[in-house]
């Protein structure tokens, strides 16, 4: 099925100068990029974007860690893009994540993991929405 999902290099990966090389896999895997900024979230934006979270125990420090520096938010299209997407990604967890995966590849560790990558169709969804306006997102 053609679907959207809601990428995000973290802090991590755009410091470590990894924007290319990472939006290439998604492309290399089929990927298109339909829409993409890089935006700078405030603590309070990262809090939101991670509500989901908010009584894990690292939910500080995520949400620390994500207003740190600039992210690139994009938005991925094609075909099972949802489960495409997080299958190169790789596990949370960097060094549990397998060879070639993008976590693997350029991940710090399991909180500063490289990237971000929607888990389903309604978070995919909400997460667009929640960085995107329809009329930034790219339709042919
Ligand atoms: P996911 O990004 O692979 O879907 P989630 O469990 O949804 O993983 O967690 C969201 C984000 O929270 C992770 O990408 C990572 O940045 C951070 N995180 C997850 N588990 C831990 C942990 O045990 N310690 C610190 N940070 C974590
Ligand atoms: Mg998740």
């Amino acid at each position: 099925m053609n679907e959207r999902t809601l990428s995000i290099v973290k802090p991590d990966a755009v410091k470590k100068n990894a924007i290319g090389d990472i939006l290439r896999r998604f492309e290399s895997a089929g990927l298109k990029i339909v829409a993409a900024k890089m935006i700078f979230l405030s603590k309070a934006e990262a809090q939101g974007f991670y509500a989901v979270h908010k009584e894990r125990p690292f939910f500080d420090s995520l949400t620390t860690f994500m207003s740190s520096g600039p992210i690139l938010v994009s938005v991925l299209e094609g075909e099972d893009a949802i489960q495409t997407n997080r299958r190169i990604l790789g596990a949370t967890d960097p060094v549990k994540a397998d060879a070639g995966t993008i976590r693997r590849d350029w991940g710090t560790d399991v909180e500063k993991n490289a990237v971000h990558g929607s888990d389903g169709p309604d978070t995919a969804r909400w997460e667009i929405a929640y960085f995107f306006s329809e009329l930034e997102i790219q339709t042919r």
